[in-house]
């Protein structure tokens, strides 16, 4: 059987990213996903990074003219159901984005990537503040610990501070808001909210430094099945968050540094890995 007859021919989904050569982040990571779960994928680069799996070398930003150009000419032609942000790169960058987001009709998958898993920051300043301007365009926002911590102000020891901090975004606009709080008592913990209630999602919490493009996967798959219409956002987290973790499970040995989470897997219902 011809398999394409399988796919939903509008499920198409748009990233706004950075390019990762090493394949492994990024816009990459992004379109590899959207395929893996049978969504067309179109991508908008923000920036090239020169990278591997030891470190990131280089970054350049692109003009914003031409990621906007990019951005037009993508929406002039083809209808996303959905669409998500990666690195951004500059504050003017992120406010064009923001400017063009008015006119979305399709939700806008947020992932206010500050710095890479080897901790090089990616943005400057401004741009957190440009962010937070962002945020009234998110349906869903996906911070990690850090970019929660740089986007609210507010140092994070407590629950009270999570949920807080998590408050705030709702405040500053985002509809929904999922943090990635990493290792929690041994398990890997992310906290969805809705603005009426926190839910927390404990998964296997893994050993490894082989995680790169962890956060580009989740909010690409998370991205994916909002593309394929589904619609219960707990469901798509928690789908999404057991793509990651089989993902990291079956990461291969690629690069000499940190191997990226194998995006060549597919999670559909719960494992003894990841219930
Ligand atoms: O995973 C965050 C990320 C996003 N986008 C680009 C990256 C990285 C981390 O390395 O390089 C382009």
């Amino acid at each position: 059987m011809n398999r394409i007859t399988e796919y939903r021919p509008n499920a198409i989904a748009l990233t706004i990213a950075g390019s990762d050569p090493s394949g492994g982040a990024g816009l990459q990571a992004d379109l590899k996903t959207f395929q893996q779960f049978g969504v067309y994928g179109a991508s908008v680069v923000t920036m090239i990074t020169a990278q591997n799996s030891l470190g990131v070398r280089r970054v350049e930003n692109l003009s914003t003219e031409l990621v906007l150009d990019q951005l037009d000419a993508v929406l002039d032609d083809i209808q996303p159901i959905v669409a998500k942000t990666g690195a951004l790169g500059t504050a003017e960058t992120i406010d064009a984005v923001h400017q063009r987001a008015q006119q979305f009709n399709f939700p806008l998958v947020v992932d206010p990537v500050m710095v890479s898993k080897h901790g090089d920051s990616l943005v400057t300043d401004d741009a957190v503040a440009a962010y937070r301007r962002l945020l009234p365009k998110a349906f869903l926002v996906t911070p990690n610990r850090f970019e929660l911590e740089r986007l609210t102000g507010i140092a994070l020891n407590t629950n009270q501070d999570v949920a807080k901090a998590i408050h705030d975004l709702h405040q500053m606009g985002a509809r929904f808001v999922l943090a990635k709080m990493g290792e929690v008592n041994g398990q890997s913990e992310h906290i969805l909210g809705s603005g009426k209630e926190n839910i927390a999602i404990q998964s296997k919490r893994f050993e490894t430094q082989n995680t790169h493009g962890a956060g580009c996967i989740l909010s690409a798959a998370i991205t994916a099945l909002i593309a394929l219409g589904e619609t219960d956002l707990k469901r798509i987290v928690q789908r999404a968050i057991r793509q990651v973790s089989i993902g990291i499970h079956n990461t291969q040995p690629i690069g000499k540094g940190r191997s990226p989470v194998e995006t060549r897997v597919l999670a559909d219902e719960p494992t003894e890995l990841t219930s």
